[in-house]
């Protein structure tokens, strides 16, 4: 009966399943400047890599590991490709969504970056349009502590990409974020959404990656600098996070000298729930499984804890 009940479990999670974190690891803060490159070695060969960020409870973390420091590298870059030329990926903004190409749900002809870089998307009639970051525009937030009528909120005040999604976060999850979410709201808010409005969504696309090749979406960049999401010109490209705008990011010359954190530890993103659980990723015998079930059909977020912070708790 009880091998059963487990079985089923398992199952119901597996309908609802799409993406795992694991995480085991800490972050370091280190007093000493280098470039970002020098900061990069230094990381590797004393710890994992420069710092990546999954989330805000990373930043939290992170914000935590040095106390009333200025700004530090994270290993976060933009790196010139040979041709010069920069490979922009579509993300969403909550991280842990898998963005899937579908014709379909743009609006015809786009996203056509028309108004070079359109590196944000709004949804307009149920359909898609890639726009400048800087437009402004009313936006979609979505709450996950919320049941699903009251889930979504439309906000008719017109900001900024990355203004919204500074609102977004502050006083809900995010901005709406991946196909499910943006198929609930169509269906939900179908009568307030059908007219001729643009509304951002947490759809975006951009050339930076993770020092260690991961391809997490979070981003927490500074919504009074757009350089990131506007500029594939830009000479500043690598990214720091500024401690007097509390650990939001900001962008620089890699060649600059300045504090940096590394992680040390291990991090995982684990596509099915069948292979977390048939895999030991987690089960180490000091580290306790900790699950939250996030939203459905978006996040499950583990992390594996050690037995200081499992004390401390
Ligand atoms: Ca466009």
């Amino acid at each position: 009966m009880a091998e059963m009940q487990w079985s089923l479990f398992v199952l119901i999670l597996m309908s609802q399943a799409s993406f795992f974190t694991c995480r085991h690891y800490e972050y370091h803060f280190v007093k000493q400047k280098k470039t970002w490159t020098e900061a990069q070695k230094y990381c590797r060969d004393k710890y994992t890599d420069l710092a990546k960020v999954l989330d805000m409870t990373d930043m939290e973390r992170l914000c935590d590991s040095a106390q009333n420091q200025d700004e530090a590298w994270i290993g976060l870059n933009s790196p010139r490709s040979e041709s010069g030329g920069h490979f922009r990926v579509w993300q969403w903004s909550l991280p842990g969504l898998e963005y899937h190409e579908d014709k379909k749900n743009w609006l015809e002809n786009e996203p056509n970056d028309k108004d070079k870089p359109e590196n944000c998307v709004t949804l307009r009639n149920s359909e898609w349009l890639d726009f400048k970051c800087n437009h402004e525009h009313f936006f979609i937030c979505f709450d996950e502590t919320k049941k699903s009528n009251n889930k979504f909120h439309l906000m008719k005040i017109k900001k900024t990409w990355l203004q919204a999604q500074n609102y977004c976060r502050k006083n809900h999850t995010d901005l709406v974020s991946g196909h499910q979410q943006l198929e609930e709201v169509k269906s939900e808010l179908k009568g307030e959404l059908e007219t001729e409005t643009d509304w951002w969504i947490g759809l975006f696309r951009d050339s930076w990656r993770w020092s260690d090749g991961s391809n997490v979406s979070f981003r927490f960049w500074d919504p009074q600098n757009y350089g990131p999401l506007l500029s594939d010109n830009s000479d500043n490209r690598c990214a720091m996070t500024m401690w007097q705008k509390r650990g939001k990011w900001g962008t620089d010359k890699c060649v600059t000298k300045k504090h940096f954190i590394c992680y040390e530890g291990e991090y995982f993103w684990v596509e099915s729930l069948f292979y977390f659980i048939s895999s030991s990723l987690c089960q180490r015998p000091h580290a306790k499984l900790q699950g939250q079930n996030r939203n459905k059909n978006s996040l499950y977020n583990f992390s594996c804890i050690s037995p200081a912070q499992r004390h401390a708790g």
